[in-house]
């Protein structure tokens, strides 16, 4: 692949300063060589800026910096849908996860041009199915997921380009909803992959059988990773943690299946809080998922009967 490092510095989608300078801890952790050392051709194209404002109101006095997430998604849906466009894989440094209303958008923009279908793996312990008007903490992180799937009250925004249906959609690791997103995501149909389902089945066959899917309709994947996902324990650098979350193992095993799928085309890194990781260790675990994500394996074994 040729991997498209896109650097998000934002994180304006919550309330915790210090996501901003997780691009920088990504390039420091050594991402760009971690994907060349496996044969991969890697262009890092900087950090985005935010364009000029404008003007963005939304009736919920709850919601916060609106204009600027409203910002950085029209600008990051330009540019993940020309590193798509260029042939490339793009990686968006995050930045918080209010960044993949952007990056999922330009995703859907070009799987749109290409007549294909996209689908979505959200690696998160959140649900992030909030719109604009159900947000109680008015941090519009939480929102990505209603965006993609087409929810109303998202007016301040470009409209998505193409909603992913529920069905391809697989919300994976999940251990936090709000009220409010659990009565939407009944609403929508939206299957949730979370813990208690990894638990008894596992980490591998849920993925597998969403996997089959994405291959038997030739499917665009977007991938979405927040640092929560993981287990506080071994990736304390997030704002947000939440106890009992995907092991070190389990945690590469997906990266693992995801690279032998081949079938992944975009991919999000989002909510690292350099200021309160430990040394680096966080920064360092997602470089190496990353690692995984692009084939690095402790020792080759023909892929799985196909
Ligand atoms: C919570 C936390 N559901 C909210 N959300 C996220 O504020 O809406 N934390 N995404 O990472
Ligand atoms: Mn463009
Ligand atoms: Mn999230
Ligand atoms: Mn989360």
């Amino acid at each position: 692949a040729n991997c498209i490092l896109i650097g998000a510095p934002i994180d304006e989608g919550q309330r915790r300063p210090g996501c901003l300078m997780g691009p920088a801890a990504f390039r420091v952790a050594g991402l760009a060589a971690a994907i060349r050392d496996l044969g991969h051709g890697v262009t890092d194209w900087g950090d985005l800026a935010l364009p000029e404002l404008r003007e963005a109101t939304c009736p919920n006095p709850a919601v916060h910096s609106l204009a600027e997430v409203v910002g950085w998604t029209e600008v990051l849906a330009d540019k993940v849908e020309d590193a798509l466009a260029d042939g490339g894989l793009p990686v968006v440094m995050g930045g918080d996860h209010s960044l993949a209303l952007g990056s999922v958008a330009g995703a859907a923009a070009h799987a749109k041009r290409e007549g294909r279908p996209l689908f979505l793996l959200w690696l998160d312990a959140h649900s992030d199915f909030h719109t604009p008007m159900t947000t109680t903490s008015g941090n519009l992180h939480g929102t990505p997921v209603a965006y993609i799937a087409g929810r109303g009250d998202f007016d301040a925004f470009p409209p998505f380009p193409a909603p992913i249906p529920a069905g391809r959609m697989c919300l994976y690791g999940i251990r936090s909803v709000d009220p409010a997103e659990h009565s939407a995501l009944l609403e929508h149909d939206i299957a949730i992959t979370d813990m208690r389902v990894l638990d008894e089945h596992g980490i591998v066959a849920p993925l597998r059988a969403f996997l089959e899917r994405v291959e038997a309709e030739q499917g665009m994947l977007h991938v979405s990773l927040d640092v929560d996902f993981l287990d506080p324990s071994i990736a304390p650098a997030v704002g947000t943690t939440v106890p009992g979350g995907t092991t070190f193992r389990e945690a590469h095993l997906v990266m693992e299946l995801l690279h032998e799928s081949g079938l992944v085309t975009s991919l999000d890194l989002v909510e690292l809080n350099p200021f309160l990781d430990d040394r680096g260790m966080t920064a360092r675990l997602m470089v190496d998922l990353v690692g995984s994500l692009m084939g690095k394996k402790v020792f080759d074994r023909p892929t799985r009967s196909k």
